[in-house]
């Protein structure tokens, strides 16, 4: 049986947007009507010829308005669809403020006495639950929108952890947290996505991220430069934000501003990762690290540090080498290893091209979703 499903998500190049866009598109190919609610097209669903619904809801400005509150537009959105067709599931990807518009959006439905009011599942990230969702601003909602879902996912067992940690310390009202981990489409993130560079060209590490401080790329600028001793590489920066300026001011006072480039947003990410020799993830805290899989399924072994839920993706020595957060003389130290041939890159990417299409594969995932719309719809 087909289901309805309304999904909800940031449009940004941010790894939520993404993968509520890749859920989407997957779940419209496998024959179910599924509608998409954000403030603008999500740029991967922008890419896609998919037949996914699109609801841009942008709410009006106005002058009492500080700033347009874009998630009462979505709930409007959401409950408008709702009542024309009956949608079976709301999945909110990010905690705030989605996960409020739908559980508002529920609520207005319930009112309604029409269609039987949508479930509302809960996909937590990262920061929707670390450095956002417990700010004393949101917490007290944050936790009110996890009991208040139907069901509750996070990308990794040690998001799960910490939501129980920092939202469920109440024994009596224990929160269930189902881990479903993300996913790839391993066609499209294919090694060969690319033409192998020509053979004289230098090795290349390659980082993807909004540049935003928790991704700490100016450490990795930093890294890269301890990395190359005199010898020559490049360090291939994807991506925009707050900390696109200090990276550059770092390259130049360590004079490496020709071996690293600065490409700016781009769509084209499995040509720009299949012919990397090393992807590179310096995060502070990371819960998953979607890129990482996304490098590991074109073949592209991972050079990271050990926080947060990487270890579940990247195996430490086996599809990539892992270094502990703070210490950037051994992070510096594996970047150089796989960069100039101490390890074999070649044959630890062959490694993390298996592990992405043995565990994280696209059907495998987006059927465990599934599983959880019908189990939970069915309640
Ligand atoms: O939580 C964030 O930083 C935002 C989020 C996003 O929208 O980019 O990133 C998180 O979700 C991704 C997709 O599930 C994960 O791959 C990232 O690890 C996670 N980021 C952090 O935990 C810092």
């Amino acid at each position: 049986m087909t289901l309805k499903i309304g999904i909800v998500c940031h449009p940004t190049y941010g790894g939520s947007g993404v993968v509520a866009s890749e859920l989407a598109l997957s779940l419209a190919d496998v024959g179910h009507q599924v509608h998409l609610f954000s403030h603008e097209v999500p740029p991967r669903l922008a890419m896609s010829p998919g037949p996914v619904q699109m609801h841009r809801a942008q709410g009006v400005p106005y002058p009492l308005f500080h700033s347009t509150p874009h998630d009462l537009a979505i709930t409007s959105a959401i409950l408008n669809v709702h009542r024309e067709i009956g949608l079976d599931v709301v999945h909110a990807h990010y905690a705030l403020p989605h996960a409020v518009s739908a559980f508002l959006a529920r609520s207005a439905a319930q009112a309604d006495r029409g269609h039987p009011a949508p479930k509302v599942v809960t996909t937590l990230h990262g920061t929707d639950i670390t450095l956002v969702g417990n700010d004393p601003s949101y917490s007290p909602l944050t936790q009110f929108v996890i009991r208040a879902s139907d069901a509750v996912t996070a990308v990794s067992k040690w998001l799960a952890a910490e939501t129980r940690r920092q939202f469920c310390l109440d024994q009596d009202r224990p929160c269930l947290v189902q881990v479903i981990p993300n996913f790839v489409d391993t066609e499209r993130f294919h090694p060969d996505a690319a033409e192998r560079r020509p053979k004289c060209s230098r090795p290349r590490a390659v980082h993807v991220s909004n540049f935003r401080p928790v991704k700490r790329v100016p450490w990795l600028v930093e890294a890269f430069g301890q990395a190359l001793r005199g010898r020559n590489a490049e360090l291939v920066l994807v991506g925009d934000g707050p900390d696109q300026g200090a990276c550059r001011e770092i390259a130049h006072r360590l004079g490496i501003q020709d071996k690293v480039v600065f490409l700016g947003e781009r769509d084209a990410m499995p040509e720009l990762l299949s012919p990397a020799d090393v992807f590179a993830l310096a995060s502070r805290e990371e819960s998953f690290g979607l890129a990482a899989l996304e490098a590991m399924s074109c073949g592209t072994p991972v050079v990271a540090t050990d926080v947060g839920g990487v270890h579940e993706v990247v195996e430490d020595g086996v599809t990539g080498l892992l270094a502990a957060r703070d210490d950037q003389a051994a992070f510096a130290a594996k970047l150089a290893a796989l960069l100039f041939g101490e390890v074999d890159a070649a044959a630890m990417g062959r490694r993390a091209r298996e592990a992405a299409v043995e565990r994280f594969r696209r059907e495998k995932i987006v059927a465990l979703y599934e599983t959880l719309y019908r189990s939970t719809s069915a309640r």
